[in-house]
């Protein structure tokens, strides 16, 4: 993390979009050095018939915009489209242990990965090699190893075809090692809302934007991480829709938008105000958040139905398609002010400003992200959320439900098609009769486990299909470590990153083709296909030039490796797969017929077609047949005390980065330019430390297992942010997460609450 010498921090006073993003987007666009594809993919992004963004899992409208990308699916496109180019002669010029020090930055600009390369310890250096020695390499190593310790880890972006296939190679391996990106994001809603509804989804789709008259939001960033969601927002408002946000921090996104496609706008009409409320929670508070709104909710219906009055709570429903409501209720009508206040951050006031709004809406849409997921306790402020919805209806009716914004463009279908290390989820019946063998039925290892094992050194190989596992995961001091001793690495990706750079005894760097570039087969063009976060599913076509002739697709790289590792099977031809992707698509059918009928017919859809959801129409496939309430386990999610000089520290993402891709160093809405090595900090908690603006400080672990893990040469940047939280960016501070710090059930690492102190000396 080299110093930068234009470091500025000043207050941003632009709405999200406008021309701010005009300006985001001419940073980073001519870094990229982008020729005319980029330009025409940009066009046809999102379109039916189009190519789907690589950057977030929001919907694609069926009547798009006549531009439908924003600032930073501009700058995902860019970045995949790059001219620039890392070929062999980079790789001659670096040694490996000379580009451990680069910044992630600097090596994702080296270009496009062009040649498929192995590491060579000799020289440490990457090497090119055919790919012919590659897959025949790697095929001889998986089977000298155990396949119950080999881990097929996956990005959330490969599509669906891709992701079908490579879980079928893992299964038919042997392995059910299949953690996803997901394992770090969204698992505690997979697990969460499928216990609690029955459904691990979304029930709402794009079209209940147009019919909600509230939309509460929990901890997601939306015009960062989901800009083209701003106009879904606007709309919203323009109806009248109150939009409520909790979050410790004051994301422009939710504040104000400009539409850059509103030539009113841009010319200088107001922007349009997208928060009627803005609760600033401290980290983890949203559990007590909400059990104050439901507090408010319980005692109002109480009263009115006393006096004869409409009854707040939809009593018919909780009683027709709920368990458990009274003993939430019991808890709520329990809970002290005090404690509710304390824990939340929030007034009591805010808190009834808050309920003010549910309790008159009728139709509430309940949208998060990773502020709820995050969190050791992080299950329960999820169940809090939906605790809330179920209390007054609000799922399986229009306009109303939970709405969690997932994050990779495919990170949703990759579960829906079977990459999911828990055995309960995978089709297995269905598997065994296409392919006649019989699938592991014991539990995978998900990321903690697959950490756990890395670090202990029990972990025989690692195949990661996209994504940078090593910088994604917390624990990271160790993790190297453990990753520096696995028996095989195999990489599939499309630019270099830090995982690449800890090679192992054998490793092995596969480049492939991104989403937007052309993808000839057997049978000419082909194309993919993705699901978004309403559980639609589209069709995708690129047409970009491949970045080099020597890459392959995704699909041909696994089946490279498949052929190599496995027996031949009639059953499973990965030749005619890799010819023809709509083969792969007919087995995605065979074996879910449910949700894939039709799968080739239905693929270039407008809008896409929804793969349905029995918790939107009141079907609970939970253990008790109903939605469930739960009670929470704790009134803060952080899951640690609060003790003299121990902060909850809040890993964020700027508006310059996708994941561990750092695009730039502008954080613009923060108003934080040229650096990510900063620690944002409420001026009380400055004067309490006695530090000023621009202070250097370190931040140490101050997690209960006594482990030294500390960052420093950070910069204090005075912040709104209340009191006690600490907001840095991730994935640098990836150190100073114990690995035990996870969400309860769901195993997510806690990265939205890590305790740690500060020193200042
Ligand atoms: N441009 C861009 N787009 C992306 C990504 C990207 O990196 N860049 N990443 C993609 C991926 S994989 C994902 S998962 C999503 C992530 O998108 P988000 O879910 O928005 O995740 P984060 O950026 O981590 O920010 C979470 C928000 O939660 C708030 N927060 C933190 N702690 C709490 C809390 O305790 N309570 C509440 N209420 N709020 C809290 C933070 O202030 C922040 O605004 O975005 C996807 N889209
Ligand atoms: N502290 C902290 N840690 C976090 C988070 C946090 O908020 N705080 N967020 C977590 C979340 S939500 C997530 S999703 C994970 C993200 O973790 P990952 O998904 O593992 O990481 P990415 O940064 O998205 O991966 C970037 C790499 O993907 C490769 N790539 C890009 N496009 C393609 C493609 O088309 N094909 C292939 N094969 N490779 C490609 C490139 O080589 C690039 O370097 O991080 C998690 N870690
Ligand atoms: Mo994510």
């Amino acid at each position: 993390m080299a110093e930068r010498d234009d470091v500025t921090i000043k207050d941003y006073k632009g709405a999200a979009g406008g021309w701010g993003s005009m300006e985001g987007m001419a940073h980073v666009l001519p870094e990229e050095k982008i020729g005319p594809d980029t330009l025409d993919a940009l066009r046809r992004q999102n379109k039916p018939g189009g190519v789907m963004c690589v950057s977030c899992a929001w919907g694609k409208p069926a009547k798009p915009h006549i531009a439908e990308f924003c600032e930073n699916g501009a700058k995902a496109t860019a970045w995949e489209l790059t001219t620039l180019r890392n070929t062999p002669e980079f790789f001659e010029q670096h040694t490996v242990s000379e580009l451990q020090g680069w910044r992630d930055h600097d090596l994702e600009q080296a270009g496009r990965l062009t040649h498929p390369m192995k590491y060579d310890a000799a020289t440490d250096k990457y090497v090119a090699v055919s790919w012919a020695e590659a897959f025949d390499a790697i095929g001889a190593k998986l089977n000298k190893v155990d396949a119950k310790k080999v881990v097929f880890y996956a990005s959330g972006r490969a599509s669906l075809e891709t992701s079908y296939m490579y879980s079928l190679f893992c299964r038919l391996y042997g392995s059910h090692n299949l953690p996803d990106s997901s394992n770090m994001c969204h698992e505690t809603t997979s697990v969460g809302l499928k216990n609690a509804t029955g459904s691990p989804v979304a029930t709402i789709q794009m079209e209940d934007y147009e019919h909600c008259d509230a939309i509460f939001c929990w901890g997601q960033n939306v015009g960062t991480n989901s800009p083209r969601m701003l106009h879904t927002l606007k709309a919203a408002r323009k109806r009248g829709v109150e939009i409520v946000v909790f979050n410790p921090l004051r994301e422009r996104g939710w504040e104000k938008f400009t539409d850059p496609q509103n030539p009113l706008q841009m010319a200088g009409a107001p922007a349009t105000q997208i928060a009627t409320q803005y609760h600033q929670v401290r980290a983890g508070g949203d559990i007590s958040a909400i059990l104050g709104i439901l507090k408010i909710a319980i005692e109002e219906d109480t009263k009115a139905r006393a006096n004869g009055g409409e009854p707040i709570l939809d009593h018919h429903f909780i009683e027709q398609h709920t368990v458990r409501f009274e003993e939430v209720a019991d808890f709520a009508r329990k809970a002290s002010w005090d404690d509710i206040t304390r824990e939340s951050g929030l007034t009591r006031e805010a808190i009834e400003d808050a309920a003010r709004v549910y309790l008159k809406s009728k139709a509430l849409i309940a949208v998060y992200g990773m502020g709820i997921t995050q969190h050791r306790y992080g299950m329960d402020s999820l169940y809090m959320v939906v605790n809330l919805l179920l209390a007054r209806g609000h799922i399986g009716r229009l306009g109303a439900g939970p709405g969690p914004v997932r994050g990779h463009s495919n990170v949703q279908g990759q579960r829906t098609v079977g990459i999911t290390e828990k055995p309960e989820l995978a089709p297995n019946d269905r598997l065994k009769q296409l392919y006649e063998f019989d699938p592991p039925e014991w539990q995978g290892w998900d990321t903690v486990e697959s950490c756990r094992h890395i670090i202990d050194g029990t972990c025989d190989g690692f195949i990661q299909l996209g994504g940078n596992f090593l910088r994604a995961t917390p624990e990271h001091e160790k993790m190297v470590k453990g990753w520096e001793k696995l028996p095989l690495q195999v990489h599939i990706a499309t630019k270099l990153n830090k995982s690449h750079l800890h090679p192992g005894e054998e490793s092995w760097l596969l480049p492939c083709l991104g989403r937007m570039e052309r993808d000839m087969q057997e049978t000419g063009r082909q194309a993919v296909s993705m699901e978004d976060s309403f559980s639609h599913i589209y069709g995708s076509v690129g047409k970009a030039e491949p970045a080099s002739p020597h890459l392959l697709s995704e699909p041909a790289i696994v089946a490279g490796m498949a052929k190599a590792t496995l027996e031949p099977n009639p059953n499973v031809p990965w030749d005619e797969w890799v010819g023809d992707y709509g083969l792969v698509r007919t087995a995605i059918e065979n074996t879910y017929p449910d949700k894939f009928a039709n799968f080739n017919e239905r693929l270039w859809q407008p809008g896409g077609f929804w793969k349905g959801n029995p918790a939107a129409h009141r079907k609970w496939q939970t253990e008790s047949g109903k939605a469930e309430f739960n009670v929470p386990r704790a009134l803060n999610a952080s899951g640690f005390a609060d003790k003299d000089g121990r902060f909850a520290l809040v890993t964020l993402r700027s508006n310059d980065q996708f994941n561990t891709t750092v695009y730039g160093y502008h954080d613009r809405f923060r108003g934080i330019h040229g650096t990510r090595e900063v620690v944002m900090m409420n001026k009380a908690d400055m004067e309490k430390l006695g530090v000023a603006e621009g202070d250097k400080v370190t931040l140490e672990s101050d997690a209960d297992d006594n482990v030294d893990r500390s960052v420093g040469n950070l910069m204090v940047v005075p912040y709104n942010i209340p009191e006690g939280c600490l907001g840095g960016y991730y994935p640098e501070l990836n150190v100073l997460i114990p690995l035990e710090h996870h969400a309860l059930e769901s195993h997510v690492p806690a990265g939205k609450s890590v305790p740690v102190r500060v020193r200042t000396a």
